[in-house]
């Protein structure tokens, strides 16, 4: 081991660790930059990093064709009784899981370093940051957590002797027998991965996978589910949101946090440029939000994250410029195609298609292959600071005070492009039911539509009904300071199949009409979804969009809605006596506006 380690929880879990994992080696990380380029450096040797010759300092990974994405059915909220782990999440009893996994454990860093990794998500040293340890076997872990959160020794001199953490355990469970040669990318097979929370005593057991959201524990496993048992405990919010300020050309300044669910376009809107150079749009947040109420009574909202853990595939200069350019340098691509000059390329990257890539898979490909280059889930791992446009308060302790939730889906019919919900109960509702259809993106069948409230469903570390109650109950402690909450579909389309709406950097028209409503400068039409903004509200100067589209856009089809009824009826029933009442009542009270 190379430092000695002051805090005696972290001391004591390092000796129970090793002694159950066995590695050959153990490295506490420091998270310098001396520290990256070795681990780097190594990484090449092996022939796991490959360099980018066009790309300064940035890296391509091939992952295993087995481990490619976060597995769902694999992940666990591990508490007490099935009831407080609800009904959209696996549930183990945790004696019975940690025994399982305690057996895959036993020496499953068998001729690997341990790398203890300790990291701040959030600020160092912010009141609203949480310390996490990562124990990692994955040098891909240690490289992708330098960039995804703020890795640094400063964060143990902050724990001291007595400071707490959320350890956060794992093991890609591929250990190495004497004089084994190792893989590219070692993982374990399907059966044996086992991505495990147990909230109740703030603690993480990662096995078998070295990708993404199983391997980066900060992120959805920490920031996310772990952090939202937390929130509900300490009445704040913890949210799959991204965060974006827009100023006016007065100078007014407002922030928006926005949920969607997948294949939304959710990092595109976070860094989304205007399409008039009258209002600012800055990001600082793609993916999570913590929130608390801050001495005003308002709220105020941290990115928790340090980087940006993209799909590659789909972003360009067309959809998302500000990704590009923050892609420039220091980047890790994970399963990207490698072209012959020394790039990465994706499906849907600007430019011509080259005539010849190394596909994710490592095999020649040509624009005759039939299979895709890149992996639809390859991703980008870049440093937030990168970002031509993220906000100069992005790091801020305090955070920034939310004036507007966004909820939205993909929704080819039915919804339109922009709504308000009446008040605070009401937006709980529209979050609680939010929608998208399926996309190729997911799996499964194209075009089915699929609950995901709040873009929460994967990611809520305890019962589902109860985080609903806990929105309310956050809205009771806001009252007036409640930010307003809206819901917005960018996908409607015409009977004949292509889209209404531009998208994209017109979407700001959209949230200026939100600012306008939160000024109360703009009134708005009743309808029974919610408030639908007057035509003429919502500036379409620049546009070339008829007023019978627009029209189209805006329209609300009852008909459709009351076929939707049952299937939010449905979706509600599964979490039984944990429904919230004022909710069913929301629903009650949309089915008598249906008539
Ligand atoms: O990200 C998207 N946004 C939000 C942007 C800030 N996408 C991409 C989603 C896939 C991840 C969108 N796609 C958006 C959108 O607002 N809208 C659409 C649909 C659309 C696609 C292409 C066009 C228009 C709309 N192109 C033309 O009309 C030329
Ligand atoms: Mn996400």
């Amino acid at each position: 081991m190379n430092i000695t380690v002051k805090n005696e929880k972290l001391n004591k879990w390092i000796q129970e660790v090793s002694e159950m994992c066995q590695p050959d080696d153990i490295y506490v990380c420091n998270g310098s930059k001396e520290e990256y380029d070795n681990m780097i450096k190594k990484l090449i040797e092996s022939g796991i990093a490959i360099p980018l010759k066009k790309r300064p300092n940035s890296f391509l990974f091939r992952s295993d064709p087995s481990d490619v994405a976060r597995v769902e059915d694999n992940t666990y909220i591990s508490t007490p009784t099935q009831d407080k782990a609800g009904p959209t999440n696996n549930w183990i009893a945790p004696e019975e899981l940690k025994k399982t996994m305690r057996d895959l454990y036993k020496g499953c860093m068998k001729g690997r370093t341990m790398y203890v990794i300790p990291f701040s998500m959030g600020p160092i040293g912010s009141p609203i940051s949480k310390i996490g340890i990562e124990i990692s076997d994955s040098p891909y872990v240690v490289v992708n957590m330098h960039i995804m959160t703020r890795v640094s020794d400063r964060v143990l001199e902050l724990l001291g002797s007595e400071g707490d953490f959320i350890p956060c355990l794992h093991s890609i469970g591929a250990p190495l027998a004497e004089g084994q040669e190792d893989s590219k990318w070692p993982c374990a097979p399907i059966e044996q991965k086992y991505i495990s929370h147990f909230p109740e005593e703030n603690l993480i057991w990662s096995y078998g996978s070295g990708y993404g959201g199983n391997a980066l524990l900060g992120k959805k496993c920490l920031a996310l589910r772990i952090a939202s048992a937390m929130a509900r405990r300490e009445s704040w919010m913890a949210e799959h949101m991204l965060i974006l300020r827009l100023t006016s050309p007065e100078g007014k300044q407002y922030h928006i946090a926005a949920a969607f669910p997948s294949a939304c376009g959710k990092t595109n809107l976070a860094m989304m440029q205007p399409s008039i150079p009258d209002w600012k749009c800055e990001c600082v947040g793609d993916d999570i939000a913590w929130m608390k109420i801050g001495p005003d009574g308002r709220l105020y909202a941290i990115n928790p994250e340090n980087g940006f853990f993209g799909v590659a595939p789909g972003t360009s200069y067309e959809t998302n410029p500000m990704a590009m350019d923050s892609l420039k340098e220091n980047v890790i691509f994970t399963n990207c195609a490698l072209t012959d000059e020394g790039d990465v390329w994706w499906e849907g990257m600007d430019g011509d298609v080259p005539t010849h890539t190394i596909d994710w898979k490592g095999n020649d490909w040509t624009p005759e292959s039939t299979t895709d280059a890149a992996h639809p889930n390859a991703r980008f791992t870049a440093p937030a600071s990168q970002c031509p446009v993220i906000c100069e308060d992005w790091e801020k302790p305090e955070g920034v005070p939310i004036d507007i939730f966004i909820f939205g889906g993909r929704r080819s019919t039915v919804i339109p492009l922009v709504h308000e919900a009446f008040n605070w109960d009401h937006g709980v509702f529209l979050g609680s039911t939010a929608a998208s259809e399926t996309t190729a993106a997911n799996i499964g069948a194209v075009g089915n539509l699929r609950r995901d409230p709040f873009a929460m469903k994967p990611f809520c570390g305890y019962n589902m009904g109860d985080y609903f109650q806990h929105w309310l109950d956050m809205g009771d402690k806001l009252g007036d300071n409640a930010p307003k909450v809206f819901y917005v579909n960018w996908f409607r389309k015409r009977p004949v199949g292509n889209f209404l709406w531009p998208g994209f950097s017109d979407n700001r028209r959209v949230l200026k009409w939100m600012c306008d409503r939160v000024e109360g400068k703009v009134g708005a039409v009743e309808s029974s979804i919610g408030f639908l903004p007057n035509q003429e509200d919502i500036d379409l100067s620049g546009l070339d969009i008829t007023p019978d589209d627009m029209k189209e856009l805006m329209s609300v089809d009852a008909d459709a809605l009351n076929a939707e009824i049952s299937d939010i009826e449905n979706h509600f029933s599964i979490f039984g006596d944990h429904m919230p009442e004022r909710l069913k009542q929301q629903l009650k009270e949309f089915k008598r506006r249906l008539g």
